[in-house]
């Protein structure tokens, strides 16, 4: 391991729970796994993986602090979805207090909603995270088996059944995650 990812791993170490640091190191894992698949840098792939929900247990009106403190103006959607938060205020935070390589930044921004026009680590984290060893929703076999074959094809299943899921419970869509599934699915077809 490098020093630079030995450091962010400490500090996603300090920042999680148990729980959440073994699906960060298995998203690493799976993350290096996809850039030796599809062509990204190895070492940046696992780094993106272990410090993509670096924020994810951050109290959530420590996150509104954040936001604020930094002149970020969430959306009336935004706010009312706390789950995306730790995918913004990650990416702000990584920026603050590590020098990484510029795609890992806005891998991490992405990686909840996708957005239209992603980059190649974008895709690969986005779908990383719905394939780690540690995820084991029905279907997740499904999801490996496309995610070897085509990384659209994995992102268009990842993004389909995140849509339903919250369409079904009534809940909102942010407008990345659906502008990500539309141009997945006219890519597709
Ligand atoms: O952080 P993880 O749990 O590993 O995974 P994640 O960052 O993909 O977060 C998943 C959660 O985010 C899940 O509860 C669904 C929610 N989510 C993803 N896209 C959207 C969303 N919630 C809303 N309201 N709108 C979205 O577009
Ligand atoms: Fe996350
Ligand atoms: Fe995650």
């Amino acid at each position: 391991m490098t020093g630079l990812t030995d450091a962010v791993t400490r500090d996603v170490r300090s920042r999680l729970s148990d729980f959440r640091f073994y699906h960060s190191q298995c998203v690493a894992a799976a993350a290096k796994a996809l850039a030796a698949r599809y062509g990204w840098n190895e070492a940046d792939a696992f780094l993106a993986g272990m410090a993509h929900d670096i924020l994810k247990e951050q109290p959530r009106a420590e996150a509104l602090c954040y936001f604020e403190e930094n002149g970020v103006a969430l959306t009336p959607l935004e706010r009312r979805c706390p789950k995306l938060w730790h995918a913004m205020a990650g990416e702000i935070w990584l920026r603050a207090h590590y020098d990484l390589p510029p795609e890992i930044y806005t891998a991490v921004r992405y990686h909840t909603t996708g957005r239209e026009n992603m980059s190649l680590p974008e895709k690969i984290l986005f779908v990383a995270d719905f394939i780690s060893d540690d995820r084991d929703y029905p279907g997740v076999d499904g999801m490996r088996a496309r995610a070897s074959r085509s990384l659209e094809l994995a992102m268009l299943e990842g993004l389909r059944f995140t849509i339903e899921d919250l369409a079904k419970d009534g809940r909102p869509i942010h407008p990345d995650t659906l502008d990500a599934y539309n141009e997945t699915v006219l890519a597709l077809s």
